[in-house]
């Protein structure tokens, strides 16, 4: 089994039962006020099987006009993002190593069936920010690999209050959900997995 890359963290376990249920209920009132909607592969068009939304000054969107972004508004209610939950603020904090605030938090909604290729965050003006993912719900098999395409892989299991960092050496480190495993938790009622990715997107002047 290939090695996990230099400076990628795996904090198994990070958030216990009731901080989920906390983060859900935030997660649920920023759904309501931007709803998930299906995004978009730029120039081809094709509709991605993760459904989308953000939270924060900057939302990261994708189109098949205009490609991958950041903006600050939601592409289908115009409306700005819903502002950054506290309880996200924290823990960039408590576990980025990195001295500003957030911008980003982009939502991703995973059915049973879906799944995320493999891929580079490079949207960001700034690579010295880490990304900080947050997996809620059912578990998810994640490949992680290195920062050129073809470099070796490896997978791990993600369960829900899982904590993955992409900081350093690792911050542009391939990396993608092969699948989910339907039925392997019970905080959503009706299944599925969100992930939660923060980012720090412009860089600090
Ligand atoms: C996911 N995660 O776990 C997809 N990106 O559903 C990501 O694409 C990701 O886990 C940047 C940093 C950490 C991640
Ligand atoms: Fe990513």
């Amino acid at each position: 089994m290939p090695s996990l890359p230099e400076d990628f963290r795996y904090i198994a376990g990070h958030l216990d039962q009731d901080q989920q249920e906390a983060l859900l209920a935030d997660i649920r009132q920023i759904v309501r006020a931007a709803p998930l909607y299906t995004p978009t592969m730029p120039k081809t068009g094709k509709p991605m099987r993760v459904r989308m939304t953000n939270c924060g000054v900057l939302g990261w969107v994708t189109d098949k006009e205009r490609g991958y972004r950041y903006q600050a508004l939601h592409p289908v209610t115009g409306k700005p993002w819903p502002s950054m939950p506290e309880r996200l603020i924290s823990l960039w904090r408590e576990l980025a190593d990195y001295p500003h605030d957030p911008e980003a938090c982009l939502v991703n909604f995973y059915g049973p069936e879906a799944k995320l290729g493999l891929h580079q965050d490079r949207d960001e003006e700034d690579f010295d920010a880490p990304v900080l993912s947050v997996s809620l719900g059912d578990a998810c098999r994640f490949r992680i690999g290195g920062t050129d395409r073809s470099d070796s892989t490896a997978s791990l299991r993600l369960n829900s209050g899982d904590i993955v960092l992409l900081a350093g050496k690792s911050r542009l480190a391939h990396h993608g959900v092969d699948r989910i495993y339907p039925g392997t938790s019970t905080l959503l009622k009706n299944g599925g997995r969100i992930n939660l990715t923060l980012r720090r997107v412009t860089r600090p002047v």
